[in-house]
């Protein structure tokens, strides 16, 4: 029997009218498998019949409560995901019939375990590097597998034919967002990037039958005709590292504020989990593997793509910095950081600054007056 949390009526009216937003499409029958990842084949979700919607913790919310379960000095994107999950706050993990996870860092694979005591999870076990041998091998076999137990979980049958359209419509979806992405090559960008970046976010969450890939190309007209008045010679920024979307309002948003230009992302709210297409005429497993695996987040070893990319990144945004963003606690980008500065600074002669951060707002006012700082150091270069 449907039914909303017990601790419905505390929320506030955006976080009610998610849940009503999901309630509303269950009761129309759809199933719904959550997700935290952009490694994850969210193919085999649409194949199976249903919706995939993304769980990542963005707040601060949830994690003193997780702290009671998981250690403090984990990355707060775990501990916010684990702590909404807990407490029945997010309305997207409390309605999902189950969760496709993977093996990523250390700290969400170790999660996911006490996870599966809420919920039915499975764990996709990535490779941690691309060249190993035997890598797509066994990551063609982990998304079969995966296929599997949505087809028992869901009571579904995925075949070649839904697999093929769920690999063209998400195709579609991608080529859009990264269409949305690149309005802001234009110099100066007629939309600020906390904008850009919200539309892509919001299309994670598309929770009805309205044509998304049209809904998107819309908007993505819309700011391209959008005059833009005084934009001219603000400095344009590159952000980088860890996701963003829990520390948007702190840094992305404020860097705006303060009179630079957010035109493009080397992270999982960049074009870097979206820009590669699934051949659509190979076989669809191998076909999903092979694009899943060029993904270049940090977990990887060696990642050298990640380094390609932010030079070419920086060249056809036409950049003049980049922000690091490192949550505290992870490991992977934190190492990373280094040859990622050496690159940016040494290498293409632009300015670099790191901001190891979490989720609160303790050091909001210290990273205000680095941005400034920062754009300072832009403007005079
Ligand atoms: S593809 S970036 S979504 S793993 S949770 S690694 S911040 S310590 S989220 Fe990620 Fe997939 Fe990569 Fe993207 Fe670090 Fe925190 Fe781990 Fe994190």
């Amino acid at each position: 029997m449907l039914s909303l949390p017990k601790n419905f009526e505390s929320f506030g009216e955006a976080r009610k009218k998610s849940f009503m937003a999901l309630y509303e499409a269950k009761q129309r029958g759809k199933k719904v498998i959550g997700v935290f990842c952009s490694y994850t084949p969210v193919e085999l979700v649409y194949a199976a019949g249903a919706i995939s919607v993304g769980l990542c913790g963005k707040s601060e919310q949830g994690i003193a409560e997780a702290e009671t379960v998981l250690p403090k000095t984990l990355c707060p994107l775990i501990k916010a995901s684990y702590g909404m999950a807990m407490t029945d706050q997010c309305p997207f993990f409390y309605f999902s019939d189950g969760i496709l996870a993977e093996t990523t860092c250390d700290g969400k694979k170790k999660m996911y375990e006490l996870m599966s005591m809420l919920k039915p999870v499975h764990v996709l076990n990535l490779p941690q590097g691309r060249d190993q041998a035997m890598a797509l091998e066994s990551w063609t076999q982990e998304i079969k597998n995966a296929a599997k137990f949505l087809e028992k979980l869901l009571n579904a049958k995925i075949t070649e034919q839904s697999l093929h359209d769920a690999i063209v419509y998400r195709n579609k979806v991608r080529k859009a967002i990264v269409d949305l992405y690149e309005v802001a090559k234009l110099k100066p960008s007629p939309a600020s990037g906390y904008e850009i970046s919200t539309i892509a976010e919001n299309a994670d969450f598309h929770f009805t039958d309205d044509d998304l890939v049209a809904k998107i190309e819309k908007q993505t007209r819309e700011l391209k005709e959008r005059v833009r008045t005084g934009a001219e010679g603000r400095p344009r920024v590159l952000v980088t590292g860890c996701p963003n979307a829990g520390v948007r309002d702190k840094i992305i948003k404020r860097l705006e504020e303060l009179g630079a230009d957010y035109v493009c992302a080397d992270n999982c709210a960049g074009p870097r989990a979206q820009k590669f297409m699934i051949d659509e005429d190979a076989e669809p497993y191998r076909a999903i593997a092979e694009r899943y695996l060029k993904i270049n987040c940090s977990v990887m070893t060696p990642n050298t793509t990640r380094y390609d990319d932010i030079r070419n990144l920086i060249d056809e945004y036409r950049v003049d910095g980049v922000i690091e963003i490192v949550l505290h606690g992870c490991h992977t980008f934190a190492v990373e950081a280094y040859t990622i500065m050496n690159i940016v600074q040494n290498e293409i002669g632009l300015p670099y600054m790191r901001l190891d951060t979490d989720f609160s707002q303790s050091d909001k006012g210290q990273i205000e007056t680095r941005l400034g700082a920062f754009i300072e150091m832009m403007t005079a270069a």
